[in-house]
């Protein structure tokens, strides 16, 4: 069986809502990053970048990333595109959101990541916050005309999903992004969008 070590409203989410869309049964394990449980001895051995998401497969082995965890489990569940063409848009895809629009965010929650001084983390954080908006607008557009990012539902979608819903928290005005509103109303109807939604405590 997997497991699943996750944390509420982080970007394990996105395998979290591919998991309970396949409709197989999994372990979830939540791991407290506020307490800081990711940068204990028991987590470093799970996963010695100290992050969620990490995945325990059927063996016993984890793996960890976005990157690498989104395509393993859409292999599985059929929720990844066959053809070459698409596959590469949607690793494309993942690996630009877990390079640059991730660590975007991150800017804005972990100033101290990026510089020592506090004298500087206003700026980190307002400059983060720009640079994710603008991120969030390209996703609006990719969105344009589309039910989903690609030909059909795929991990991609779950994804693009988790950064709306840091848009919010946010405070970025979310809904001016017409395309990128109409699919995470679409998203919001799934049920096991609103199983996951519920568990994590995600308000929209
Ligand atoms: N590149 C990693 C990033 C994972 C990551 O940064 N996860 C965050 C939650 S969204 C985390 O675990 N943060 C804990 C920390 O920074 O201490 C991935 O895409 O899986």
């Amino acid at each position: 069986m997997l497991t699943l070590c996750y944390c509420p409203g982080a970007c394990s989410m996105a395998a979290h809502i591919v998991l309970e869309e396949s409709g197989e049964k999994y372990d979830g394990r939540k791991i407290d990053l506020g307490k800081g449980e990711q940068r204990g001895a028991e987590y470093l051995k799970i996963n010695p970048h100290g992050r969620v998401p990490a995945l325990g497969l059927d063996g016993g082995e984890f793996i960890s990333e976005n990157a690498a965890i989104l395509p393993f489990l859409g292999k599985r569940f059929k929720l990844f595109p066959e053809d070459p063409v698409t596959q590469a848009k949607t690793m494309s895809f993942i690996g630009w959101v877990s390079s640059s629009v991730h660590p975007a965010q991150a800017h804005i929650g972990r100033p101290e990541r990026y510089a020592t001084d506090p004298a500087t983390h206003d700026n980190i954080k307002a400059t983060g916050k720009t640079v994710f908006h603008g991120y969030l607008k390209e996703i609006d557009a990719m969105y344009e005309g589309k039910e989903y990012l690609f030909d059909k539902f795929s991990v991609a979608d779950p994804y693009a999903f988790v950064l709306y819903t840091w848009g919010v928290r946010r405070e970025i005005p979310m809904h001016e992004m017409k395309s990128y509103t109409a699919f995470k109303d679409r998203m919001v109807k799934r049920p096991a969008v609103q199983r996951v939604m519920e568990d994590e405590k995600i308000k929209l």
